[in-house]
């Protein structure tokens, strides 16, 4: 375990603002354990790679093209500089689409089984929300039993992973506007299989090869992503385990607690999660923690299935991606389970270091040296019983010293679209009409999307809370989800007290309903939530007809995952401009780069934007939103009236 004196150490201000995961690097050093943020110090990214200036997709190569204009060198089959960073780009939103599309897939396949009687740990608990699913795709609700209205919007959600021809059923959600778009452009999605496996063919050897048409594909795929696996991730999961709606909640590794059993949660399929929720109320299991001298168990998520588990249930979050090996240096935890996603292979020495039971669960996801006991939806209690069973083990064996960041930040999280619908709205006229008539009288100046991961490559969290504390002094509304939500948390910005930190406008919105300047809204498959708010927006009217009209951009400050580039991509072809943090993988000043960062608005879809600055990324943000306020001849903040929808379509036009 001893550290490599030839490696290099980067300060550990320089690493993070989250105090608690500094004070376990601080120990992890000591202790001579290694992390991603050493490791990152000492792995000098290439400078080639980055910029997506290289080919390995076949191998006559691989080729390194380089990155110095006039970029007149080529791979060795000719490729240039614009094929070859369209076909990675591609490659990366195939495979990010790919992961929330098979997550999305799975969901759906439980609750098939859970219709059909064959799953019996998990029942439908949200009926209305599975009611107004079906009837927004058209299925006929009326005189029918649940079952079957269930079935059949089975059947139909189906076609979002299987379908070879014709339309995704989502579409039906999308702005008629940004649809005809679409249509133009031939970016409507068929299926996400479909989709992938074009994408994956036309980026081999000798396919496609003009940038352009590279480009349309890869937006196709990753509107499949968003409008359709992950879209269909939220909602079903939202019909099995429950719609989100506020809650308080606490946030950082201060939820462990010392006297009792500590369980993590890592990765991102609720099943699991939902499941060891309920081994954990087992008395029986209960019962055996308390027979050791345990005062009970703790159970705590982390990323994703963690914030997804705490905009649902109000289940106490330990961190975000970069602080998940940190989290093993407390001692405290007795096992951490993990299924899919954003897990680190990291995870496994550290465990092994401080006696951690760490457990892989999914059959796809299997770590060198980690134990497995596979996660079956038709007994889920099996494996995290054990899980638990482990844990009270372990906890009865703790052989390490423990120390736990006493720090815990109180939050309000959980504002599904749903919510914002009734929170602004009231009960008896639930409608996205306040929120419209608050951002056309300029209290609120726009929304912005701010998502994403934590990366070594940035200072932990510090991008995320200095962008979204800009955004929200110039007020615009906050919409959260994943580990940025988890930064914000951590920051003590999800608390409607936050409200001071807001412009007047804002704030005073905030005020009036009672609400946090940042909505936390769950996941990263979640950011399906913030598509079908734009879209809420849009039918609302009096903000144009486009979600590309609309005052609105996104960001990921801290990206580090192939998801957040397919995201990022769904975003921009539905019409927002999106800034991503860190660095982004072309050459500024290629065709392809032009295209991605401005021809795309130019065919009526969004843009994509690079800062590093969160101050700069502010900027560019405002003065997007800014920029579609004077289109949509709103730009002057003008005292709230309150307009009739003929007003606001006035307005518009
Ligand atoms: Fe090189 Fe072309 Fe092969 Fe890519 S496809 S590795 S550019 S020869
Ligand atoms: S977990 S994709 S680090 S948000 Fe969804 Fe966090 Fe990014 Fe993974």
């Amino acid at each position: 375990m001893a550290k490599d004196e030839k490696k290099k150490v980067a300060p550990i201000s320089d690493l993070t603002i989250c105090e608690a995961t500094a004070q376990m690097l601080e120990k992890a050093r000591r202790e001579g354990v290694e992390t991603a943020f050493d490791r990152a110090a000492d792995m000098k990214p290439c400078p080639i790679g980055a910029e997506s200036a290289c080919c390995k997709h076949c191998f006559m190569g691989p080729c390194r093209i380089g990155s110095k204009a006039p970029y007149e060198k080529v791979g060795v089959c000719g490729a240039d500089i614009d094929t070859i960073q369209a076909r990675n780009f591609g490659r990366i939103v195939a495979a990010g689409t790919a992961a929330h599309t098979d997550h999305g897939m799975h969901i759906l396949e439980v609750f098939r089984d859970v219709v059909r009687g064959k799953i019996k740990d998990y029942q439908i608990k949200d009926e209305a929300k599975l009611i107004s699913l079906a009837q927004s795709l058209d299925i006929a609700v009326d005189g029918k039993e649940i079952k079957e209205i269930a079935l059949e919007l089975y059947e139909v959600l189906e076609k979002t992973y299987t379908q070879v021809e014709g339309e995704i059923p989502m579409v039906k959600r999308v702005p008629p506007k940004t649809l005809e778009t679409w249509r133009k452009l031939g970016i409507v999605p068929r299926g996400a299989m479909r989709e992938i496996m074009d994408m994956i063919h036309r980026t081999t050897m000798g396919v496609d090869q003009e940038y352009q048409n590279i480009l349309k594909q890869a937006s196709r795929t990753a509107l499949v992503d968003g409008w359709g696996g992950s879209m269909v991730a939220t909602e079903v999961s939202d019909i099995l385990f429950g719609t989100p709606v506020p809650v308080e909640v606490d946030v950082n590794m201060g939820c462990l607690k010392e006297d009792e059993v500590n369980i993590i949660i890592h990765g991102h399929e609720p099943n699991l999660f939902e499941s060891m929720v309920a081994s954990v109320s087992d008395p029986a299991l209960v019962g055996k923690a308390t027979a050791v001298g345990a005062k009970g168990i703790n159970l705590v998520g982390m990323c994703c299935s963690g914030a997804e588990m705490m905009v649902r249930h109000g289940i106490p979050h330990a961190g975000n991606f970069m602080s998940t090996e940190a989290v093993l240096v407390t001692g405290a935890v007795d096992a951490m389970g993990v299924d899919v996603q954003c897990i680190k292979q990291g995870l496994a020495k550290v465990a092994d270091c401080y006696g951690t039971k760490l457990f892989t669960t999914n059959p796809i996801a299997r770590m060198d040296g980690v134990e497995h006991i596979e996660f079956n939806d038709h007994e889920p209690r099996q494996c995290t019983d054990t899980i638990v069973e482990n844990a009270i083990d372990r906890y009865k064996n703790r052989n390490k010293p423990i120390e736990i960041p006493q720090i815990r930040n109180s939050g309000v999280h959980g504002f599904s679209h749903e919510y914002i619908n009734y929170m602004l709205g009231g009960t008896f006229r639930s409608s996205y009409t306040p929120l419209n008539d608050n951002v056309i009288n300029g209290r609120i100046r726009g929304v912005a999307g701010v998502v994403g991961c934590t990366t070594p490559r940035a200072k932990q969290d510090w991008v995320h809370v200095e962008l979204v504390k800009e955004l929200i002094k110039n007020d615009v509304l906050v919409l959260q989800t994943g580990c940025s939500q988890i930064s914000l948390a951590k920051a003590g910005l999800c608390t409607p007290e936050a409200a001071k930190y807001a412009g007047d406008g804002l704030a005073s919105v905030c005020d009036t309903v009672g609400m946090p300047p940042v909505l936390g809204m769950g996941s990263c498959v979640d950011n399906s939530r913030i598509l079908i708010a734009a879209s809420e927006m849009v039918k609302t009217g009096g903000l144009g007809e486009t979600i590309a009209d609309l005052p609105a951009a996104g960001a990921a400050p801290e990206w580090m995952s192939e998801k957040a580039i397919a995201i990022g991509q769904y975003f921009v072809a539905s019409g927002v401009f999106t800034v991503f943090g860190v660095m982004f993988p072309t050459v500024k000043d290629t065709r392809f780069h032009k295209m991605l960062f401005g021809g795309l608005e130019e065919m009526g879809l969004g843009k994509w934007g690079l800062a590093t600055d969160p101050h700069e990324m502010a900027r560019l943000m405002i003065e997007h939103i800014d920029k579609k306020r004077k289109a949509l001849g709103i730009d002057k903040a003008r005292e709230r009236v309150l307009a009739d929808m003929a007003d606001r379509r006035e307005i518009a036009s």
